[in-house]
């Protein structure tokens, strides 16, 4: 056995986008391009020698073929163990996780999270570091600019390491440990989540469906809800991890996941619903006869996360990502902790609650989280919410009902644009900001608009910028539309349209969503020109 020095030429598109690079699969399996980037990461970190990486996916096609050539090319570049999940598997948070209890330099996360996977879907590489976070635009932007220039990798020339069998093999003296993906994770929510009231909230007759849409979350949901907290067997389902998602789309929301939500809504709906996505770090919640919008479901976490026995002390404050509704922040005035106001993607919240500023995060999309990893975690988020239903015996109805009573509601609504050609979605985009010239202190549609901005975030930890977040019109009234091009997509451009409107504790709380934002959906569109500068006449997906 050897290490082998390839030569090879940069390819112009391995740009990280806002969790890592994602690209169809034969994209990826073009020669040398998996190395290309892997080798670019190597040579912009510093102090890897002797170092512990850690490295897991989320099951999709490509995953054990892509985690072999990082096994071998981190041999190959000095570190000194890897540790992996069994079979490649591994969520994000629970990546998240390794990486801080082992203290690792860092992991790769094999996923295109909530994509479409098999040999013509997407595939995704992410890397995270130290605090278990993604890594940062600083780091990124360098890994793209090595990209770019990159003549060489380095690979070990050994055999496949069988991922199957736990235990310590070697590849040129370094350690490869395979590691069950389900223990240390499902040990360190037993220290946050009280399993004890959840297990007397199931052995009382409560009923969960949890929806694992054919990804990583299944052995995690199994272990945890059924094994551990005595959900019936069959409260998990589609539980096993398919290359493919079963040729589904592990995307829990309310066109992916509409069979649960048909449950949740019908006549044997059991008490709660959940589903997260193909990496695990999402969760969607849903009662019988009530959706969680997920801004709500923050909102909620936030207010009451203080019966969970990692939060007991309560929090320190809550970050939201700039798209996501200000239900937060009214639980956050409330509370009299710090609220912050992040662009979207996980990254930005890692200075936040390193510096202990704040305690829970979330996004709009589906995301949920807090300090215990630095990512978001979409059991978690489902172990909070059952934590606080066995403590608060009430429905997830009702808990929603009293939240909107106690802080008011923010209807709330996002519109995607899916595979919109790009020209028409930055046409799009120059429309709506070219309209922000002094309207500040105008009246719209009989609202006064307070700012209207393309967001930048200052970070006020490492006192960093950045800019283009987003394009916002915030109303006095604290309505808001907000427009932004995704950055998740594979294929041409994807729009989000995000609308919200708050109404008091006093005020009507069970307008139809859409119907209450109707006139601000047709003010963006009359801004920005949407449906006429793409062509669409409806958006692909409404949540
Ligand atoms: C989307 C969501 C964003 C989330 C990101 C990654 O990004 O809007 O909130 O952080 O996906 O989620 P975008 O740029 O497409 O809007 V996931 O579950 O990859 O890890
Ligand atoms: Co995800």
């Amino acid at each position: 056995m050897a290490i082998r020095t390839v030569e090879t030429v940069p390819y112009p598109d391995q740009k990280p986008g806002t969790s890592g690079l994602r690209k169809r699969v034969p994209v990826f399996q073009q020669p040398n391009y998996v190395a290309n980037f892997v080798q670019s990461y190597f040579d912009c970190l510093e102090g890897g020698a002797g170092k512990l990486l850690v490295i897991g996916g989320d099951g999709r096609f490509f995953n054990q073929e892509a985690i072999q050539i990082v096994l071998k090319m981190a041999a190959a570049n000095g570190f000194g163990r890897v540790m992996v999940g069994q079979n490649g598997y591994l969520s994000t948070p629970a990546v998240s996780h390794l990486i801080r209890k082992n203290k690792a330099l860092g992991g790769f996360i094999l996923s295109a999270s909530h994509n479409p996977g098999g040999p013509h879907g997407d595939f995704g590489i992410k890397y995270n570091v130290e605090h278990g976070g993604p890594a940062p635009e600083s780091l990124t932007d360098a890994v793209f600019a090595r990209s770019k220039v990159i003549d060489r990798y380095k690979i070990a020339e050994a055999p496949d390491v069988d991922l199957s069998a736990i235990g310590t093999s070697q590849i040129e003296g370094m350690a490869v440990e395979i590691v069950d993906p389900v223990d240390a994770y499902a040990a360190y929510m037993e220290t946050l989540i009280d399993f004890g009231a959840v297990r007397l909230l199931f052995a009382s007759g409560f009923r969960m469906r949890f929806d694992a849409m054919h990804a990583i979350t299944g052995p995690y949901a199994k272990r945890i809800f059924e094994e551990m907290l005595g959900a019936p067997s069959g409260s998990v389902i589609n539980a096993v991890p398919s290359p493919t998602f079963n040729d589904g789309h592990p995307d829990p929301n309310l066109v992916h996941a509409k069979p649960l939500y048909d449950l949740m809504m019908s006549a044997s709906a059991p008490d709660f619903g959940a589903a997260s996505d193909g990496d695990g770090d999402r969760n969607l919640i849903i009662g019988r006869n009530r959706f969680v919008t997920p801004s709500d479901s923050l909102a909620i976490l936030a207010a009451n996360a203080h019966l969970a026995p990692g939060y007991a002390g309560g929090i320190a404050g809550v970050a939201r990502s700039m798209p996501t509704s200000s239900a937060a922040d009214h639980v956050a005035e409330q509370l009299g902790i710090e609220i912050h106001e992040t662009p979207t993607g996980w990254k930005f919240f890692a200075n936040l609650l390193d510096a202990g500023r704040v305690t829970i995060c979330g996004e709009e999309s589906a995301g949920t989280g807090s300090n215990h990893v630095r990512e978001k975690d979409g059991v978690w988020a489902v172990l909070l919410w059952l934590n606080i239903l066995a403590a608060r015996r009430e429905s997830v109805d009702q808990i929603v009902v009293n939240h909107w009573k106690r802080f008011g509601r923010n209807y709330y609504t996002r519109h995607d644009f899916e595979e919109v050609e790009m020209e028409a979605a930055k046409a799009v985009m120059a429309r709506f900001e070219g309209a922000f010239g002094g309207l500040a202190g105008q009246t719209l549609g009989g609202r006064t608009v307070s700012l209207a901005d393309n967001f930048t975030y200052h970070d006020p930890i490492d006192g960093s910028t950045s800019a283009n977040q987003g394009l916002r019109i915030v109303f006095a009234d604290g309505s808001r539309i907000i427009l932004r091009m995704s950055g998740t997509g594979t294929v041409g451009a994807t729009l989000r349209l995000y609308v919200e409107r708050f109404v008091g504790p006093d005020g009507d709380h069970e307008l139809e969503t859409q119907a209450a934002l109707a006139d601000l959906i047709a003010l963006a569109d009359d801004l920005a020109g949407i449906r006429e500068l793409t062509g669409r006449d409806a958006p692909s997906v409404i949540t």
